[in-house]
């Protein structure tokens, strides 16, 4: 199925990514490797609580099935203001965490190659969660991605950008975000 297909599905996509992607794997390898399924949902925060803003009345649902050190990401979005659909928007998996008015507070993006201890580390979708989406007319988003590192525990964010994300991860102001915390 293809992500605009998945996008498509509505409500039903992150759950249904969890459900094509989990149980394949864990009737493959039976006893190898271990599965972790981390979710969170619910109103995203506002990073710019003194500016009216795209995501201020918006929710969003996170799922992140780590199994054998890879990892698939699924984020959905609702309730985004229809005046800016059509528009992309850049969305990552930040270090800290998720602070209601202080966007510094979740850090960089989560990079492997950081955590790692590469220098300099890559900078792109296969060493960091990019999420990016495009707000549709009935106000939804929806990104799905596979990386080959599964991301160490910890209090994180989800932020929301106000551009989508350039070749070198950079993707202007921190609008809102979605804390996950496992
Ligand atoms: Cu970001």
């Amino acid at each position: 199925m293809t992500t605009t297909k998945l996008a498509a599905a509505g409500g039903t996509a992150v759950l249904l990514a969890t459900a094509v992607f989990m149980p394949a794997t864990a009737e493959a390898h039976p006893g190898h490797g271990t599965t972790r399924v981390v979710s969170a949902h619910g109103n995203l925060r506002d990073l710019q609580p003194g500016a009216a803003g795209p995501f201020d009345h918006a929710r969003a649902a996170l799922v992140m099935v780590q199994h054998n050190g890879r990892s698939l990401v699924v984020l959905q979005v609702r309730g985004i203001d229809r005046s800016v659909a059509g528009r992309d928007f850049g969305a990552h998996l930040h270090v800290g965490p998720c602070v209601t008015g202080d966007g510094a507070a979740a850090g960089p993006h989560y990079n492997a190659d950081t955590v790692a201890g590469r220098v300099p580390p890559r900078v792109d979708a296969t060493t960091e969660v990019w999420l990016d989406f495009t707000a549709t007319r009935a106000g939804t988003g929806f990104a799905l991605t596979q990386v080959p590192f599964a991301p160490l525990p910890g209090r994180r964010a989800i932020v929301i950008h106000q551009e989508p994300t350039d070749p070198q991860g950079a993707a202007g102001p921190r609008l809102a975000c979605l804390p996950v915390e496992w």
